[in-house]
């Protein structure tokens, strides 16, 4: 054998390899299902967790109808229906331009008989007849349901989106008292809302909004200010980090929150009218903030901190929070609340204490500081696992708990899931119609279309959650890279 053909049979059988080596990937590739779907499993034995509908696109919220409809939100512009089980193929409204990228999207939905509202971010002219700026902007609207269709769409409040792509907030309730109560995030500003003192003054960032929903006014009775035309007058509460989850308590009908920290603490609480949750001078207990007293808070008038009811000393991203108005567990469940969270799809439960100004957990050596500070503390309070990221939770009319997924892995894939005794899931299962067909497997990535630094932070923030996985550093970046 020569030299030269030494070297081209060498070069022969190294080709040779790489194209079998590369085949062996390709068809690894090509063969590799689609990512497991998702087992959740209760530590409750008599629940178990049922699957509804798979395949969704970047599922945001739900809201119940009747006890067979359900308005289902994909963050990036449609309503869409699920009837029976079944998600129906044409949505029952497309939102245009709505603006998906990172945390923004059509975030939220409340239904109050036939009016329904939603929380979206957009840019230009989205509606038709509603005067629009090129900028992004959060917008709630208000539209007339007829059945299942949506039509006269009202511009309610007109909110800033940004520097923050993420923190957008989104969730809307309608309160006992009959006015919309609207959570919006702190999108990244440093204002007197966030607690700076000498801050930018009062610009609708890290709010819980309340006003009427006939028009969007500021309600009657609001803690800061009556003056309309102060920006204080339509706020029920300020310095909230961020927020994918409030609920009334149906006993007290006292508004409650969860809300996000950055890599320490989660918070659930109490929200007073007037409250001050103490962003950014403050997350968790105000005792855990070293050198830090409520002197340092912008305390305007008619307002008051007050500590989390609970929280978990490291992020992992809580989402919504749901009392459970329903006698479907046993008595032992009726009004608990559930919280959900977005990094590990984990449904957590807590029972009120005796006077609903709390939770009860007194008697606990670990957890009676009111703080989750270790793997067994966390366990103590977990009610299941397995939902990879939680972006919504309901009851539903039938009386059982609906856990909206939204997996951040998968770009946005989600799931829906009915928590229900295990007695009747059997029954349920038995008559149950087939997995409606999967025509929305693939969400579209918004994200790639963007240029800059920000990016990769985006793809990991997108939805819902912060993890808070996200560091200053990175939210700072992303800051930088979206100036209004
Ligand atoms: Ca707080
Ligand atoms: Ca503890
Ligand atoms: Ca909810």
């Amino acid at each position: 054998m020569t030299y030269h053909n030494y070297v081209d049979k060498t070069k022969d059988m190294m080709t040779s390899l790489l194209i079998t080596a590369l085949s062996v990937i390709i068809s690894l590739y090509i063969s590799s299902p689609a990512p497991a779907l998702a087992q959740p499993s209760i530590n409750e034995p008599n629940l178990t967790a049922e699957l509804v509908l798979d395949g969704l696109s970047s599922p945001s919220s739900i809201a119940f109808l009747d006890e067979n409809n359900i308005f289902l939100l994909e963050k990036e512009g449609s309503v869409r229906l699920i009837s029976n089980g079944q998600l129906q193929p044409q949505p029952v409204l497309q939102l245009q331009g709505v603006e998906s990228n990172n945390e923004r999207g059509l975030l939220g939905i409340e239904v109050m008989n036939n009016k329904v509202f939603l929380y979206v971010s957009e840019s230009g002219a989205q509606v038709e007849g509603i005067p629009t700026e090129g900028d992004v902007r959060n917008r709630v609207y208000s539209y007339t349901r007829d059945g299942t269709s949506l039509t006269n769409p009202q511009l309610l409040v007109d909110l800033p989106s940004g520097p923050g792509t993420n923190h957008q907030g989104g969730k809307l309730k309608i309160g006992p008292d009959n006015q919309l109560y609207v959570v919006v995030g702190e999108m990244q500003r440093e204002g007197q809302l966030q607690n700076f003192q000498s801050g930018p003054a009062p610009d609708d960032t890290g709010i819980i909004l309340r006003v009427n929903p006939a028009d969007g006014s500021p309600s009657a009775g609001n803690p800061l200010s009556s003056e309309p035309a102060d920006p204080l007058s339509k706020y029920y509460a300020y310095g909230i980090r961020n927020s994918f989850g409030i609920d009334f308590d149906p006993v007290t009908g006292k508004l409650w929150d969860a809300e996000n920290g950055e890599d320490v603490f989660d918070e659930i609480n109490l929200v007073e009218p007037g409250f001050n949750s103490g962003w950014k001078t403050v997350m968790g207990p105000i005792a855990a903030n070293t050198g830090v007293s409520e002197s340092n808070l912008v305390n305007i008038p008619g307002s008051q901190y007050a500590d989390p009811v609970f929280s978990w000393a490291e992020s992992r991203g809580v989402t919504d929070i749901e009392f459970f108005n329903s006698t479907a567990f046993g008595p032992s469940f009726e009004n608990g609340i559930f919280v959900g969270d977005v990094t590990s799809g984990t449904l957590f439960y807590f029972e009120p204490n005796a006077d609903r100004t709390g939770i009860n957990l007194a008697n606990d050596p670990l957890l009676s500081d009111l703080i989750a500070d270790s793997d067994d503390e966390i366990s103590a309070v977990t009610f299941g696992t397995g939902f990879t990221g939680i972006s919504d939770i309901e009851t539903g009319l039938d009386g059982n708990l609906y856990i909206l997924t939204f997996d951040r892995e998968t770009e946005g894939r989600g799931s829906l899931y009915r928590v229900l005794p295990a007695a009747e899931a059997a029954t349920t299962t038995a008559g149950a119609p087939p997995p409606a067909p999967s025509d929305t497997v693939t969400p579209s990535v918004t994200d790639e279309d963007e240029v800059g630094a920000g990016d990769q932070d985006a793809q990991e923030n997108e939805v819902n959650g912060d993890s808070d996985g996200n560091n200053e550093e990175e939210d700072q970046d992303e800051n930088s890279n979206e100036n209004e």
